[in-house]
């Protein structure tokens, strides 16, 4: 039989090389501040924006928020330029002519709710505080401020608690509806809505845990589950194909194109998505099909109960924090 240990803070696990560092609690989450793959201002020189001083200077005064930006603190909110409201505007008006036919039933249930509480509409780009507390009454979710692009491993650790990073930049102005990279409109017109649906903030909640204290090959697995379902995943409804991945329903080129008879749709199974290989800076050429967002999440708790760990571990809602049960 085995012994079962509950280990408090800064105990064993912590010291044990084979698993990697995870957060435990919310404040843990500030280590990934500094932890930023690229710092916004550095754009690759194919990014329409890498010849643009304006938009550079612009994105450096983003990162430097987020990078300051520690846990309780209020988002600041920020004053967007007739320009970036003018991206906004094009690309919300654009996309809302085809969330009737798109989206899924649970997004556009919730997008109207966002009109309503958040100042969605297309003369405002929404502050990510607003957006936060509205989620947070609505699933627990909350947003918190990302300097550039962050590992799987910390991006997904974010989930966990229930917390989403977001960018808080927008896209550069000569390409409004597509970009590779995530911006304010993509978070705010494609993740935030599904956030507060309490079937879908489950699913998110599950692959955060799962990645926690998972290895390098595990996480990435994890990675490609959630951009092929997160990103990119659609349903079916009424027996056709909807959209919920927030990388199609923030493009108005993509959502046109995954609907349409191009790439190819092949229905979900979590060990044949988590090793597909997918391109990061174009439309999708597959797009995997699930039944509802509790199916996915049954699907995922199968998958992620064969990553090899060492303890077993729960979110405890009262603390936010994580418990650790180490059985030896
Ligand atoms: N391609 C999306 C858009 O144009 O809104 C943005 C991203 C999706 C996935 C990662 S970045
Ligand atoms: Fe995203």
């Amino acid at each position: 039989c085995s012994t079962v240990q509950v280990l408090t803070r800064g105990s064993s696990i912590s010291d044990d090389d084979s698993v990697p560092w995870f957060p435990r609690s919310l404040k843990d989450l500030d280590e990934f501040a500094h932890r930023i793959l690229s710092y916004g201002a550095e754009l690759d020189c194919d990014h329409p924006g890498f010849t643009d001083d304006v938009y550079r200077a612009r994105r450096k005064e983003f990162a430097d928020i987020a990078y300051n930006y520690r846990t309780g603190q209020p988002i600041p909110y920020v004053e967007y330029t007739d320009e970036e409201k003018a991206t906004w505007r094009t690309m919300f008006n654009k996309l809302v002519e085809l969330y009737p036919t798109h989206a899924c039933k649970e997004f556009n249930h919730v997008f109207p709710l966002l009109i309503e509480n958040c100042g969605y509409c297309p003369e405002n780009i929404p502050q990510l505080q607003d957006v936060s507390d509205f989620l947070k009454s609505c699933t627990g979710f909350t947003l918190r401020p990302v300097a550039g692009l962050l590992s799987s491993r910390d991006f997904l650790a974010g989930f966990a608690f229930r917390v989403f990073h977001s960018t808080q930049y927008i896209r550069h102005q000569s390409k409004p509806l597509y970009t590779p990279e995530p911006d304010v409109c993509h978070e705010l017109i494609g993740h935030a809505p599904l956030l507060a649906d309490p079937d879908f903030a489950n699913f998110c909640q599950e692959i955060g845990l799962a990645s926690l204290g998972a290895s390098d090959e595990w996480i990435e697995k994890l990675a490609t589950l959630f951009w092929f379902t997160v990103e990119f995943g659609l349903c079916r409804q009424n027996n056709q194909n909807k959209v919920f991945g927030a990388g199609i329903l923030s493009s108005f080129g993509e959502l046109q194109y995954a609907l349409s008879d191009e790439p190819e749709i092949k229905d979900f199974d979590a060990d044949v998505v988590s090793t597909t290989k997918y391109p990061i800076t174009k439309y999708q050429p597959v797009y995997f099909v699930t039944e509802d967002f509790r199916d996915a999440k049954n699907k995922l708790k199968t998958f992620s109960a064969k990553i090899p760990k060492p303890f077993t571990l729960y979110y405890d809602p009262f603390t936010q924090g994580i418990e650790i049960i180490e059985s030896h």
